[in-house]
Protein backbone atom coordinates (compact mmCIF):
# COMPACT_ATOMS: atom_id res chain seq x y z
CA UNK A 1 0.00 0.00 0.00
CA UNK A 2 1.47 3.18 -1.30
CA UNK A 3 1.58 4.96 2.50
CA UNK A 4 4.51 7.24 3.15
CA UNK A 5 4.18 7.29 6.91
CA UNK A 6 6.39 10.38 7.04
CA UNK A 7 7.28 11.38 10.97
CA UNK A 8 6.56 14.68 12.30
CA UNK A 9 9.33 16.26 11.47
CA UNK A 10 9.40 15.38 8.09
CA UNK A 11 5.73 16.54 7.89
CA UNK A 12 6.82 19.81 10.03
CA UNK A 13 9.25 20.92 7.00
CA UNK A 14 6.94 19.55 4.50
CA UNK A 15 3.75 22.30 5.98
CA UNK A 16 6.30 24.93 6.00
CA UNK A 17 6.60 23.98 1.82
CA UNK A 18 2.93 24.12 1.72
CA UNK A 19 2.71 27.27 3.17
CA UNK A 20 5.25 29.06 0.86
CA UNK A 21 3.54 28.03 -2.10
CA UNK A 22 0.00 28.72 -1.05
CA UNK A 23 1.16 32.40 -0.28
CA UNK A 24 3.29 32.31 -3.79
CA UNK A 25 -0.26 30.80 -5.95
CA UNK A 26 -2.09 33.34 -4.39
CA UNK A 27 -0.17 36.77 -4.48
CA UNK A 28 0.36 34.80 -8.40
CA UNK A 29 -3.28 34.64 -9.17
CA UNK A 30 -4.69 37.94 -7.10
CA UNK A 31 -7.26 36.10 -5.97
CA UNK A 32 -8.21 33.40 -3.70
CA UNK A 33 -8.66 32.13 0.05
CA UNK A 34 -5.95 32.57 2.23
CA UNK A 35 -7.44 31.94 5.97
CA UNK A 36 -8.45 28.52 5.66
CA UNK A 37 -5.85 27.06 3.73
CA UNK A 38 -3.52 28.17 6.73
CA UNK A 39 -5.59 26.77 8.91
CA UNK A 40 -5.77 23.17 7.01
CA UNK A 41 -2.14 23.26 6.48
CA UNK A 42 -0.69 20.88 9.28
CA UNK A 43 -3.59 18.30 8.98
CA UNK A 44 -3.17 18.40 5.55
CA UNK A 45 -0.28 17.54 5.08
CA UNK A 46 -0.13 15.14 7.76
CA UNK A 47 -2.92 13.44 5.87
CA UNK A 48 -1.34 13.32 2.70
CA UNK A 49 2.11 12.42 3.65
CA UNK A 50 1.78 10.22 6.29
CA UNK A 51 -1.71 8.73 6.29
CA UNK A 52 -3.71 8.11 2.87
CA UNK A 53 -2.74 5.28 0.70
CA UNK A 54 -2.90 6.79 -2.67
CA UNK A 55 -1.10 6.62 -6.46
CA UNK A 56 -0.95 9.81 -7.15
CA UNK A 57 0.07 9.34 -11.08
CA UNK A 58 -2.64 6.88 -10.80
CA UNK A 59 -5.32 8.90 -9.05
CA UNK A 60 -8.16 6.16 -9.99
CA UNK A 61 -6.31 3.15 -8.16
CA UNK A 62 -8.90 1.33 -7.27
CA UNK A 63 -7.95 0.37 -3.71
CA UNK A 64 -7.09 4.21 -2.90
CA UNK A 65 -8.04 5.81 0.16
CA UNK A 66 -11.24 8.22 -0.58
CA UNK A 67 -10.55 12.18 0.57
CA UNK A 68 -12.76 15.40 -0.34
CA UNK A 69 -12.47 18.71 0.91
CA UNK A 70 -15.73 19.58 1.26
CA UNK A 71 -14.57 23.58 1.82
CA UNK A 72 -14.06 23.56 -1.80
CA UNK A 73 -12.49 26.84 -1.09
CA UNK A 74 -9.89 25.74 0.26
CA UNK A 75 -7.89 25.37 -2.96
CA UNK A 76 -4.53 26.82 -2.06
CA UNK A 77 -3.63 24.43 0.37
CA UNK A 78 -5.66 21.64 -1.36
CA UNK A 79 -3.38 22.04 -5.00
CA UNK A 80 -0.18 22.68 -3.16
CA UNK A 81 -0.52 19.50 -0.99
CA UNK A 82 -1.44 17.53 -4.51
CA UNK A 83 1.31 19.29 -6.44
CA UNK A 84 3.81 18.64 -3.67
CA UNK A 85 2.89 14.56 -3.37
CA UNK A 86 3.17 14.15 -7.14
CA UNK A 87 -0.24 14.32 -8.47
CA UNK A 88 0.73 16.95 -10.66
CA UNK A 89 4.12 19.61 -11.43
CA UNK A 90 4.39 22.24 -8.77
CA UNK A 91 4.68 24.66 -11.25
CA UNK A 92 1.22 24.25 -11.89
CA UNK A 93 0.45 25.99 -8.99
CA UNK A 94 1.52 29.32 -10.77
CA UNK A 95 -1.70 28.66 -13.15
CA UNK A 96 -4.35 28.84 -10.13
CA UNK A 97 -7.39 30.66 -10.92
CA UNK A 98 -6.33 31.06 -14.69
CA UNK A 99 -8.96 30.81 -18.00
CA UNK A 100 -8.11 27.07 -19.33
CA UNK A 101 -6.21 26.62 -16.71
CA UNK A 102 -6.83 22.84 -14.86
CA UNK A 103 -6.15 24.47 -11.25
CA UNK A 104 -9.73 26.10 -11.12
CA UNK A 105 -10.79 28.46 -8.02
CA UNK A 106 -13.01 25.71 -6.53
CA UNK A 107 -12.02 22.16 -7.17
CA UNK A 108 -13.59 20.61 -10.38
CA UNK A 109 -13.46 16.96 -11.34
CA UNK A 110 -13.29 17.22 -14.38
CA UNK A 111 -10.40 19.46 -14.70
CA UNK A 112 -7.91 17.77 -12.17
CA UNK A 113 -7.03 14.15 -12.19
CA UNK A 114 -6.82 13.65 -8.35
CA UNK A 115 -10.06 15.42 -7.61
CA UNK A 116 -12.97 12.95 -7.33
CA UNK A 117 -15.81 15.24 -6.15
CA UNK A 118 -16.34 18.78 -7.03
CA UNK A 119 -16.37 21.17 -4.54
CA UNK A 120 -17.68 25.00 -3.62
CA UNK A 121 -21.27 24.55 -2.32
CA UNK A 122 -20.60 23.88 0.99
CA UNK A 123 -22.78 21.55 3.35
CA UNK A 124 -22.17 18.73 0.60
CA UNK A 125 -19.40 16.64 1.10
CA UNK A 126 -19.95 14.74 3.96
CA UNK A 127 -22.73 12.92 2.48
CA UNK A 128 -20.58 12.43 -0.92
CA UNK A 129 -18.21 10.79 1.59
CA UNK A 130 -20.91 8.44 3.35
CA UNK A 131 -22.01 7.09 0.40
CA UNK A 132 -18.49 6.02 -0.79
CA UNK A 133 -17.89 5.04 2.59
CA UNK A 134 -21.02 3.19 2.84
CA UNK A 135 -20.38 1.46 -1.43
CA UNK A 136 -16.94 0.64 0.01
CA UNK A 137 -18.18 -1.71 2.76
CA UNK A 138 -20.48 -3.32 -0.03
CA UNK A 139 -17.78 -4.02 -2.08
CA UNK A 140 -15.53 -4.73 0.60
CA UNK A 141 -13.12 -2.59 -0.11
CA UNK A 142 -10.67 -2.39 2.54
CA UNK A 143 -10.19 1.91 1.61
CA UNK A 144 -10.62 4.68 4.70
CA UNK A 145 -12.40 7.81 3.33
CA UNK A 146 -11.61 11.30 4.87
CA UNK A 147 -13.80 14.27 4.60
CA UNK A 148 -12.66 17.73 5.44
CA UNK A 149 -14.77 20.04 6.32
CA UNK A 150 -15.01 23.99 8.11
CA UNK A 151 -16.78 25.34 11.25
CA UNK A 152 -18.56 27.65 9.46
CA UNK A 153 -19.81 24.95 7.03
CA UNK A 154 -20.95 22.89 9.72
CA UNK A 155 -24.47 25.45 10.17
CA UNK A 156 -25.57 23.45 6.73
CA UNK A 157 -28.46 21.35 7.72
CA UNK A 158 -27.32 18.74 5.61
CA UNK A 159 -24.19 17.80 7.11
CA UNK A 160 -26.79 16.64 10.03
CA UNK A 161 -28.64 14.08 8.54
CA UNK A 162 -25.71 13.27 6.95
CA UNK A 163 -24.02 12.84 10.37
CA UNK A 164 -27.13 10.66 11.53
CA UNK A 165 -26.89 8.85 8.90
CA UNK A 166 -22.89 7.80 9.36
CA UNK A 167 -23.72 6.82 12.71
CA UNK A 168 -26.85 5.18 12.42
CA UNK A 169 -24.85 2.83 9.51
CA UNK A 170 -21.74 2.63 11.88
CA UNK A 171 -19.37 3.80 8.97
CA UNK A 172 -15.91 2.99 10.94
CA UNK A 173 -13.84 3.39 7.57
CA UNK A 174 -15.21 7.25 7.83
CA UNK A 175 -13.25 9.76 9.34
CA UNK A 176 -14.23 13.70 9.42
CA UNK A 177 -11.72 16.08 10.21
CA UNK A 178 -13.42 19.43 10.71
CA UNK A 179 -10.88 22.65 10.74
CA UNK A 180 -12.13 24.74 13.63
CA UNK A 181 -10.68 27.86 13.24
CA UNK A 182 -13.60 29.87 15.12
CA UNK A 183 -13.73 32.39 11.63
CA UNK A 184 -16.03 32.40 8.63
CA UNK A 185 -16.50 34.60 5.71
CA UNK A 186 -18.39 37.01 7.79
CA UNK A 187 -16.44 37.22 11.31
CA UNK A 188 -16.48 34.74 14.24
CA UNK A 189 -18.62 31.65 13.53
CA UNK A 190 -19.94 32.07 17.55
CA UNK A 191 -21.19 35.40 16.28
CA UNK A 192 -22.66 34.42 12.46
CA UNK A 193 -24.66 31.01 14.41
CA UNK A 194 -22.57 29.14 16.99
CA UNK A 195 -22.24 25.43 16.42
CA UNK A 196 -20.40 24.61 19.32
CA UNK A 197 -20.41 22.03 21.55
CA UNK A 198 -19.55 20.28 18.25
CA UNK A 199 -18.22 17.30 20.41
CA UNK A 200 -21.26 16.94 21.97
CA UNK A 201 -23.44 16.99 18.99
CA UNK A 202 -21.44 14.49 17.35
CA UNK A 203 -21.06 11.94 19.83
CA UNK A 204 -25.81 12.52 20.40
CA UNK A 205 -25.39 11.20 16.25
CA UNK A 206 -23.15 8.26 17.24
CA UNK A 207 -19.66 9.49 16.64
CA UNK A 208 -15.95 9.04 18.08
CA UNK A 209 -15.14 12.56 18.85
CA UNK A 210 -11.23 13.61 18.85
CA UNK A 211 -10.43 16.81 19.79
CA UNK A 212 -6.77 17.73 18.92
CA UNK A 213 -4.87 21.11 18.55
CA UNK A 214 -4.54 21.14 14.87
CA UNK A 215 -1.24 22.25 14.69
CA UNK A 216 0.04 19.78 16.50
CA UNK A 217 1.65 17.54 14.36
CA UNK A 218 2.32 14.44 16.78
CA UNK A 219 -1.41 14.82 18.35
CA UNK A 220 -2.75 15.02 14.44
CA UNK A 221 -1.33 11.47 13.77
CA UNK A 222 -2.13 9.95 17.11
CA UNK A 223 -5.65 11.46 16.19
CA UNK A 224 -5.49 9.55 12.80
CA UNK A 225 -4.12 6.31 14.35
CA UNK A 226 -7.44 6.24 17.18
CA UNK A 227 -10.08 7.03 14.36
CA UNK A 228 -8.99 4.74 11.77
CA UNK A 229 -8.82 1.94 14.79
CA UNK A 230 -12.15 2.54 16.33
CA UNK A 231 -14.58 0.16 15.70
CA UNK A 232 -18.45 0.60 14.89
CA UNK A 233 -18.29 4.57 14.54
CA UNK A 234 -17.63 6.70 12.49
CA UNK A 235 -14.58 9.12 13.71
CA UNK A 236 -14.56 13.23 13.85
CA UNK A 237 -11.80 14.90 14.60
CA UNK A 238 -12.16 18.10 15.86
CA UNK A 239 -8.81 19.97 14.46
CA UNK A 240 -8.72 23.26 16.56
CA UNK A 241 -6.62 25.75 14.67
CA UNK A 242 -5.81 29.78 13.89
CA UNK A 243 -7.14 30.91 10.91
CA UNK A 244 -4.40 32.32 8.74
CA UNK A 245 -2.19 29.88 11.09
CA UNK A 246 1.71 30.94 9.71
CA UNK A 247 1.55 34.44 8.48
CA UNK A 248 1.31 36.95 11.72
CA UNK A 249 -0.99 39.96 10.02
CA UNK A 250 -3.48 36.92 8.71
CA UNK A 251 -3.39 35.03 11.94
CA UNK A 252 -7.60 34.94 13.27
CA UNK A 253 -8.53 37.74 10.84
CA UNK A 254 -11.83 36.56 9.34
CA UNK A 255 -10.81 39.23 6.62
CA UNK A 256 -8.20 36.66 5.33
CA UNK A 257 -11.40 34.32 4.67
CA UNK A 258 -11.42 35.27 0.72
CA UNK A 259 -8.64 37.34 0.34
CA UNK A 260 -4.93 36.88 -1.07
CA UNK A 261 -1.93 38.58 -0.51
CA UNK A 262 -0.61 41.46 -2.88
CA UNK A 263 2.71 41.11 -3.47
CA UNK A 264 3.75 43.34 -1.20
CA UNK A 265 2.23 41.75 1.49
CA UNK A 266 3.14 37.96 -0.02
CA UNK A 267 7.04 39.37 0.59
CA UNK A 268 6.58 39.84 4.04
CA UNK A 269 4.50 36.41 4.62
CA UNK A 270 7.35 34.53 2.83
CA UNK A 271 10.11 36.25 4.79
CA UNK A 272 8.48 35.41 7.93
CA UNK A 273 7.85 31.74 6.45
CA UNK A 274 11.67 31.46 6.43
CA UNK A 275 12.28 32.45 2.37
CA UNK A 276 11.74 35.09 0.04
CA UNK A 277 8.96 35.61 -3.23
CA UNK A 278 11.39 35.46 -5.97
CA UNK A 279 13.05 32.06 -4.74
CA UNK A 280 9.80 30.26 -3.88
CA UNK A 281 8.72 31.26 -7.61
CA UNK A 282 11.39 29.95 -9.35
CA UNK A 283 11.19 26.75 -7.02
CA UNK A 284 7.38 26.49 -8.62
CA UNK A 285 8.40 27.88 -11.81
CA UNK A 286 11.17 25.57 -12.44
CA UNK A 287 10.06 22.57 -11.09
CA UNK A 288 8.62 19.61 -12.72
CA UNK A 289 7.34 17.79 -9.71
CA UNK A 290 8.52 16.73 -6.59
CA UNK A 291 7.93 13.14 -5.85
CA UNK A 292 8.56 12.12 -2.34
C1 LIG B 1 -24.16 26.59 0.10
C2 LIG B 1 -23.19 27.72 0.29
N1 LIG B 1 -23.55 28.79 1.00
C3 LIG B 1 -22.67 29.80 1.18
C4 LIG B 1 -21.44 29.75 0.60
C5 LIG B 1 -20.48 30.91 0.78
N2 LIG B 1 -19.42 30.54 1.68
C6 LIG B 1 -18.23 30.10 1.25
S1 LIG B 1 -17.20 29.73 2.49
C7 LIG B 1 -18.31 30.19 3.65
C8 LIG B 1 -17.99 30.14 5.13
C9 LIG B 1 -17.42 28.86 5.51
O1 LIG B 1 -16.91 28.99 6.80
P1 LIG B 1 -15.90 27.91 7.32
O2 LIG B 1 -16.46 26.56 7.06
O3 LIG B 1 -15.62 28.24 8.75
O4 LIG B 1 -14.62 28.09 6.41
P2 LIG B 1 -13.35 29.09 6.67
O5 LIG B 1 -13.89 30.48 6.80
O6 LIG B 1 -12.70 28.64 7.91
O7 LIG B 1 -12.49 28.93 5.45
C10 LIG B 1 -19.49 30.61 3.06
C11 LIG B 1 -20.68 31.08 3.80
C12 LIG B 1 -21.11 28.61 -0.15
N3 LIG B 1 -19.89 28.46 -0.71
N4 LIG B 1 -21.99 27.60 -0.29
Amino acid sequence: MPRLGWNANQLQEKALDVRRDIITLLANAGSGHSGGSLSCTDFATALFFNRLRVEPREPMWEKRDFWNFSIGHVTPVIYSVMAERGYFPLKDLLGFRQFNGHLQGHPSAHDTPGIEVSAGSIGQGLSIAIGVALASKLDKNPRHCWCIMGDGEQQEGSIWEAAMSAGHYKLDNLTAIIDVNRKQIDGDTVDVMNVEPLADKYRAFNWHVIDVDGHDIQAILAAFDEAENTPGKPSVILARTVMGKGVSFMEDKAAWHGNPPSHDEAKIALEELGTDYDTWYKRLAESEGSRP
